[in-house]
Formats: C-alpha cells, structure tokens, sequence
C-alpha cells in the first residue's frame, strides 16, 4: 500500500467530509433519500454516506479524499477488486467498437456459452439486466410452464423489487402474502406465500394447504439479504424432494451466491440441481448483466421461441457481455476463486478472534467470498434468529470501522464481499480497524 494509503491507516474520519455531505445535500433534493437504491442511503446504521469518486484494487476514495478498504464490492459485483486490468482493457477495447446495436452480436454468444459451460444446468438463459428482472422473468415463466399462478418464498430472502416479491407472510405460514409494499395490489400479493427460511415442514404444509397451485419455490441456496445465513443440513435437497412431489418448478436465485459461494454457483456447491436459476452482480464484472435459465424445455417458452414474452433495449448490451466474460475468465483461472475464498476465510477467523480477545460474543457465517459478522452467541437460521442479533452493536461497529476508514455494507442485514485486490495487507488493515472498533462498540 503507498504512502497516501498508509497516511489514510492511522487516521479516524470522524462523520462524512465537507464535499461529501454538500454533495449528499444535493443529492436529497435530487433523488428520494439522496440515493439511486434505498439501502445506499445509511439510514439503517445512521449517518450518511461518503461520496466515492474513485475506486482502485479493494480501495475506494471519497471526494474528500478519504480512503477506504471496501467491503461493499458493489453488493457483490467487483469479484476481482476495482479496476482489474483485463476487465478494464477489454471494456475500452470493446467501446472503440461501439456500445450498443441491439443487434445479435459476438459477445453475448461468447458469455453464454462461457456461462454453460461452468453451469451446464443452465442449458438455455436469457440475459437481461437487473437481477430483478431475471427473477420476474423466471417467475412468469414458472407460472406459464406449471400453469399455476403461486410463488412460495423465504422471510427475508430478497429476489428484486418485482410486485410478486414484494409480499411477506401475515401470521403463521399458510397465510398468504400481504403487500410489503404501498404500490403492491392485494390482488397480486395474494399469491405470494411466505415461511420461514431453513423450514422444511413449514414448506411442506404450505405445499398440502396449496397443493397444485404453488408454480415455484424460489430460495436463495445461500442467503445473503438477510444477512448471510446457510442452508441448513438437507435444506436444499428437501426443497427439490418437496418440489419433485408437488410439480412445482425449484428456482435458486444466485443472482448474489453465482460465483461467490464458489468457483460457480450453490447448485454445484450443494450438489442440488433446481429447475431454473437466475444469476447476475459478478457475471457482469460491475456492468448491468443478469440472467435466468436452466432446462431447455422451459426455456424454449420464451418470445420469440415460445408465447411467455420477455423483452429488454439493453439486454445482452455487448460492452456489458465483454465486461462479464474478462471478468469470469480471470476469475476461473485455476487457483483465483481459491485464492480470494482464502482470503476470506482469513478475514472471518481474524474477525471471530478479534472479538473474542475483546469479549464481545460475534459469529462470522460466511460461504465462500460472502460472509456476515453477526453480533451474537451463535449463527442464526433465519430471520426470526437475525433480528434477534444485536444489531444497534452491529451499527456502532459499522460507524466504527467506518471512521477507521473500512467501509461496510451499511446494514446488519447485508453481505459483506472479498475479492481478488483483498491481499494480505488489506485483510490485516481491516483486522486492525475490527480490533479498535469491536472493543469500543
Ligand atoms: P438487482 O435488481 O438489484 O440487480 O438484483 C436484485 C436481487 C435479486 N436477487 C438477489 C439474491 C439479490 O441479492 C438481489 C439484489 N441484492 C441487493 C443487495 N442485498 C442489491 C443492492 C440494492 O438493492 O441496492
């Protein structure tokens, strides 16, 4: 780390510099909340948030300039650091032969089938541009293909702002869903059911109570928004088992775990095959690049092939489509996904031992690159479990660390996520940064 850095190791920022909050200002008479995505705002840990004007490796600098270790990664994207060479070489080679046609083109071709070829489930995808609208997608073809019109979720899985995910369970877990959302129509939440995450049982009954009706369970096989929490043992193969029995369609959103949990995806982790997955974040290499697919027959549904119609301006967008295959191509050279997966698994022992040596009870789940610092005796299984963590303790310590210039993802109840630039020294100024601010908070 040079030398501005190493200035940047001793210093506390205390609250945002006069460029950041003149900018924020702006920005809230701009934008709702200041921000062009609600959770970007702080308001779950206070404060507001620095304006980064750069980002570099696993740094980024604020326009103050102010330097921080970034443990955002985008929400998931920047899998290789900021600014990895070969995905910054190949997107300025890419925009010398124009941005977008909307035409057919190479590089859609070209990630498609890089993307087959370490997911062989997904026998054919769409690309699109947001994981939401990878899920929306998916999810009108799940209905159209089981002629059913009801989604089963988990509390506190998030799978995109579409209005059918926008719904969470009354009480008890047959009651369907409510909006979660002023803007939901009753109507369209209705059809949305919703138990707790890690409950087979929960998910049987509600499969008798609706049996023929359910289109698809739709899981993340890792959660991460919810804070990261693991599937439990059997988990994910009862899903498939319950989804096999009732015909309903099994759809793993690893639009956050793809590529993150390890060198591919939850499935080939958890060794569990579901029927249509959705993915997006690192496969775009920070470019706006999801996708959904999976068996071919349900595929061969979508317009123009079949009558389920889907449509985007910018889907497949070739600068995107190149950005997303430099990007996959660097990480799945042997030994890079190890090397960053080490890394984390680095930081999380560093993590637990730092607030072990200060007393204070803290718990890492972490799956592969993503994990969570949870402030409690033991790793919770479900929302119910999450909220129980402390987590005013959760935004002391991510003010914290924020002040001893290591930013977080600003919420207990999001991932936080290595990448390839977190080296050694980085991991140990983040370690340094958890030792002053767990004893302190
Ligand atoms: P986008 O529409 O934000 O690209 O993807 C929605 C989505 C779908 N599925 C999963 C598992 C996701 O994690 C997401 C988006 N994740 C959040 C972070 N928890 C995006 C950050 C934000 O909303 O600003």
């Amino acid at each position: 780390m040079n030398d501005d850095r190493k200035r940047s190791e001793s210093q506390v920022y205390e609250g945002v510099g006069p460029r950041s909050h003149g900018l924020n200002e702006m920005a809230r008479d701009l934008f709702p909340g200041g921000v062009s995505s609600p959770v970007r705002a702080f308001r779950s840990v206070g404060g507001e948030p620095p304006v980064i004007r750069r980002a570099m490796g696993a740094l980024l600098t604020d326009v103050d300039g102010r330097i921080y270790v970034d443990m955002l990664g985008s929400w998931g994207p920047m899998v290789l650091g900021h600014g990895h060479p070969e995905v910054t070489h190949a997107v300025l080679e890419r925009i010398k032969r124009g941005v977008s046609t909307g035409t057919p083109s190479p590089d859609e071709v070209r990630l498609g089938r890089r993307i087959r070829a370490l997911l062989p489930l997904m026998e054919k995808l769409r690309f699109v541009v947001s994981g939401t609208e990878a899920c929306m997608s998916a999810l009108r073809l799940a209905r159209a293909a089981t002629g059913r019109d009801k989604l089963l979720k988990f509390e506190g899985c998030y799978h995109g702002h579409a209005d059918p995910f926008l719904a969470s369970a009354g009480s008890g877990a047959l009651t369907l869903g409510i909006p979660d959302s002023p803007g939901v129509p009753a109507d369209v939440a209705k059809d949305t059911i919703t138990v707790p995450y890690n409950d087979l049982d929960a998910v049987r009954a509600a499969l008798e109570a609706n049996d023929g009706e359910i289109a698809a369970i739709f899981v993340e096989p890792v959660a991460g928004n919810m804070g990261v929490i693991l599937p439990a043992e059997g988990f994910l193969p009862g899903l498939r088992d319950l989804c096999d029995e009732h015909g309903t369609l099994l759809v793993f959103d690893e639009v956050m775990t793809g590529f993150r949990v390890n060198r591919c995806a939850a499935s080939t982790l958890f060794s569990v095959a579901p029927d249509l997955t959705t993915l997006g974040k690192a496969i775009g290499g920070g470019f706006p690049v999801a996708a959904y697919g999976g068996r071919a027959d349900l595929l061969s549904q979508i317009a123009p092939e079949g009558p389920v119609y889907q449509a985007g301006t910018l889907a497949g967008n070739p600068v995107a489509m190149t950005a997303g295959n430099a990007t996959l191509r660097a990480l799945t050279r042997p030994g890079i996904w190890e090397r960053i997966q080490e890394q984390a698994a680095r930081l999380a022992a560093g993590l637990e031992d730092g607030a072990r040596a200060a007393g204070v009870a803290a718990v890492v789940a972490r799956a592969g690159t993503m994990l969570s610092l949870w402030f409690a005796e033991r790793l919770p299984k479900n929302l119910d479990d999450a909220k129980q963590t402390d987590t005013e303790q959760s935004k002391r310590y991510h003010a914290a660390m924020l002040r001893h210039g290591v930013h977080l993802p600003p919420s207990p109840f999001e991932a936080w996520f290595v990448s390839l630039a977190h080296s050694d020294v980085v991991i140990d100024r983040i370690l340094e940064a958890h030792s002053r601010s767990v004893a302190a908070t």
